[in-house]
């Protein structure tokens, strides 16, 4: 049988590593683009990785940037990939208010880039877009594949931008392009700065002794928020169907910032929130998106996906793994909720 070959940008981040612990396990041999930094910039697959003089490898890594034409261009016609799952983005909603201009450089243009490379490169590879939430900003909640956009900030433009263009080269020059709308999905292997990772990592630093606060943003907003993993599932799902079409992916469920200190400051130990938590306006965003609520109806008939973590069991997750992270004990409920509802679970527990 044909190894599968995927190529994923993005590797490095959160979703990335996911994938590619999700693909290997699949036979897939993956290819995945990452960038030069001044420093390692691979800890959440370096798990993954071998040498490369050795045989068998099936994880290739190249040096490359979503801002460099050529070298995507490049990379596509070397690789020749069957899957392309782009997840390479200026991810932080906050900061693309700080750079705007190189957030759309990176998460429209790029998107862009990688269409323009599949086009001209003729092969018949089928593209995944990581959409997001963020498009539908001041929409109504629940939102759906037919909600309008409403984008809050350069970063949900940008990914507007990326739906279209995506759509675009699937209906003009019939590529098998889709896009996956994803609503928050968080876990061990999240960025720090994003609100959930940075209250349970705060929580654990606060319970080892070594910070006494946590500083924060607005506590009002309110988000759909699930676990990772089982989100990569859809990714994979989507590029695996009869026909190219895009679709929402989402737990049905909002919970507020200050829920979700509420949760995690219990489950911790800790007890009221209240006492350990400033507010500094410097998280405060020129445009807020208020309520995220995704209707994930048509991932549920359609690919069969449903998720199985939901907002409690996602907190204690991430506090588990957190204090295990700074050798605390953890209390273990999220670590049983992982054995019990993923016996079969593919990825590494962090
Ligand atoms: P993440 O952890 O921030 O990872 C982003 C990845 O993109 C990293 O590998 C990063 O590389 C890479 N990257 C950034 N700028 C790049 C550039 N100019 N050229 C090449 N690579 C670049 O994001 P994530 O949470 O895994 O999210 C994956 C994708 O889904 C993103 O497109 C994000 O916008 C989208 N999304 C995320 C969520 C969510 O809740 N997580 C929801 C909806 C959509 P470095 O490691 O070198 O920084
Ligand atoms: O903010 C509020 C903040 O940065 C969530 C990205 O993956 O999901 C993510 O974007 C909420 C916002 O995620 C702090 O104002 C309060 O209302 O964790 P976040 P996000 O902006 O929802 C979407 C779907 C993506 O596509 C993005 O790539 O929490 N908040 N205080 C704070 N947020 C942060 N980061 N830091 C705070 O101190």
């Amino acid at each position: 049988m044909k190894i599968k070959k995927a190529l994923i940008t993005g590797i490095t981040g959160q979703d990335g590593s996911y994938l590619t612990e999700f693909l290997l396990l699949k036979s897939y041999e993956v290819h995945g683009i990452i960038r030069r930094a001044s420093t390692f910039n691979t800890s959440r697959i370096d798990h993954l990785y071998q040498d490369p003089h050795l045989n068998g490898m099936r994880l290739f890594l190249h040096y490359g940037d979503l801002t460099d034409t050529g070298n995507i261009e490049r990379l596509v016609n070397q690789i020749k990939p069957d899957e392309i799952y782009h997840l390479g983005a200026q991810s932080h909603v906050r900061v693309s208010f700080d750079m705007p201009e190189y957030t759309v450089n990176t998460d429209a243009l790029g998107t862009l880039r990688i269409l323009e490379a599949i086009k001209n490169s003729g092969l018949p590879i089928k593209f995944y877009n990581a959409a997001s939430s963020e498009m539908f900003g001041f929409s109504l909640p629940p939102q759906n594949e037919n909600t309008p956009f409403h984008p809050r900030s350069p970063y949900a433009c940008a990914k507007v931008f990326s739906y279209y263009i995506t759509r675009l080269y699937r209906e003009a020059y019939g590529i098998f392009a889709c896009n996956g709308i994803l609503f928050n999905h968080e876990g061990p292997r999240r960025g720090p700065t994003f609100v959930t990772r940075k209250i349970s990592r705060a929580i654990a630093r606060i319970k080892a002794g070594i910070e006494k606060k946590i500083y924060l943003g607005n506590l009002d907003a309110k988000r759909d928020w699930g676990y990772a993993p089982e989100y990569i599932e859809a990714m994979y799902l989507i590029l695996q169907q009869e026909n190219p079409e895009d679709y929402v992916v989402a737990t049905g469920e909002s919970h507020s910032v200050k829920e979700f200190l509420e949760e995690a400051f219990k489950y911790a130990g800790l007890g009221d929130w209240q006492p350990y938590v400033e507010i500094d306006p410097r998280y405060f965003r020129p445009a807020e998106v208020e309520v995220l609520i995704g209707d994930a109806s048509k991932s549920k008939k359609e690919l069969g996906w449903e998720p199985k973590i939901k907002f409690q069991e996602l907190v204690k997750i991430m506090i588990d793994a957190d204090f295990r992270k700074l050798g605390l004990n953890p209390s273990g409920e999220g670590d049983k909720t992982l054995k019990e509802k993923f016996p079969n679970k593919w990825w590494k527990i962090d």
